[in-house]
């Protein structure tokens, strides 16, 4: 990865391209990677919630680009892609230059041509292998603003260490090592995110609407909201269920977004198998992680909400 950087900077500019859902973790990892040479420059289709509070907050340097007509520098040494399990995962026509791909999906769509580099790790967050970079690499670059949205990338993708591992306990303390962030302020303030009154009430509405199914071995609730999908999702697990299902439906596009315990991802149910396979009977793009995933395809909402039942069902619970 270093040897690719430094060819890609000797060569000109690297656009550092976060995965356009924007959550924290890919605009964490886009903003820190590229903190350590003025020849990169994160950038995204897309800025999620808590990764645009964070960048407001730590005036962090990001460029928000356009789906079509984004022309990038001419002298252009690469591009880096972090976070992002498949081309059509970035949103845009990516430029014909070698690509460095950092991710840690469980699903991959990625294809390599000569010049090309991608790093797949089985890590709980993409800002964990930036950080693990960066420590060994750029330690100069690990301010504590970069430490803090490396730091968030982590609270985020780990559900603030619920899914957390020991590589990202040692990785967290590292980052906290010789900074000056109080952990706990900092993790209530990643989490505990502010409603509008009406974000409140789509939420509340979406708790009132949800439907509890046996899919074979699992207990799934299910339930659609027109916002914050995946705080509902991961509120509905509080009920106690394996699985839950959020889907919404807006000017012709259905999104689904599912949550699973940890539990039910050790006895069998992988998320992210659920929506590729969804993507490949049903069109659209689906994948993610085992317990974590989503699915955004052209297909009612209906249909998209059973098609999901039926390929949980056909998931078994393993013996342990
Ligand atoms: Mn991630």
């Amino acid at each position: 990865m270093k040897q690719w950087l430094d060819e890609a900077i000797e060569r000109g500019a690297v656009p550092v391209l976060a995965g356009q859902n924007g959550d924290m973790d890919t605009i964490g990892s886009a903003i820190a990677l590229a903190s350590i040479h003025p020849s990169l420059l994160a950038c995204g289709l897309h800025i999620g919630r808590v990764a645009k509070r964070m960048v407001t907050e730590l005036n962090a340097p990001f460029r928000k680009i356009a789906a079509t007509g984004t022309v990038f520098p001419d002298q252009l040494g690469g591009i880096v892609i972090v976070d992002a399990a498949a081309p059509d995962q970035v949103g845009i026509d990516l430029p014909n230059v070698p690509k460095l791909i950092l991710d840690h999906h469980a699903t991959n769509g990625w294809e390599l041509t000569e010049g090309d580099c991608m790093l797949k790790w089985d890590v709980r967050a993409t800002t964990e292998m930036v950080a693990t970079y960066m420590f060994e690499h750029a330690n100069e670059a690990m301010t504590d603003s970069v430490r803090k949205m490396l730091l968030a990338g982590m609270i985020t993708d780990t559900g603030c260490y619920k899914h957390a591992d020991s590589s990202s306990f040692e990785i967290t303390t590292q980052l906290l090592n010789d900074a000056d962030i109080d952990y706990a302020e900092f993790c209530e303030h990643i989490e505990r995110e502010e409603t509008s009154p009406s974000e409140r009430g789509s939420l509340l509405r979406g708790l009132s609407r949800t439907k509890h199914h046996d899919a074979g071995d699992w207990s799934l609730v299910t339930t659609y909201a027109g916002t914050l999908e995946g705080r509902l999702a991961s509120l509905l697990l509080g009920t106690g269920c394996d699985v839950s299902l959020v889907s919404r439906h807006r000017e012709g596009q259905t999104r689904l977004t599912a949550r699973a315990t940890r539990k039910a991802t050790q006895r069998g149910v992988h998320l992210g198998s659920i929506m590729q396979t969804i993507a490949e009977q049903h069109g659209g793009d689906g994948g993610g992680h085992d317990g974590a995933a989503g699915w955004t395809g052209t297909v009612d909402r209906v249909r998209a909400e059973s098609a999901f039942i039926a390929q949980l069902t056909l998931q078994q619970k393993v013996k342990r």
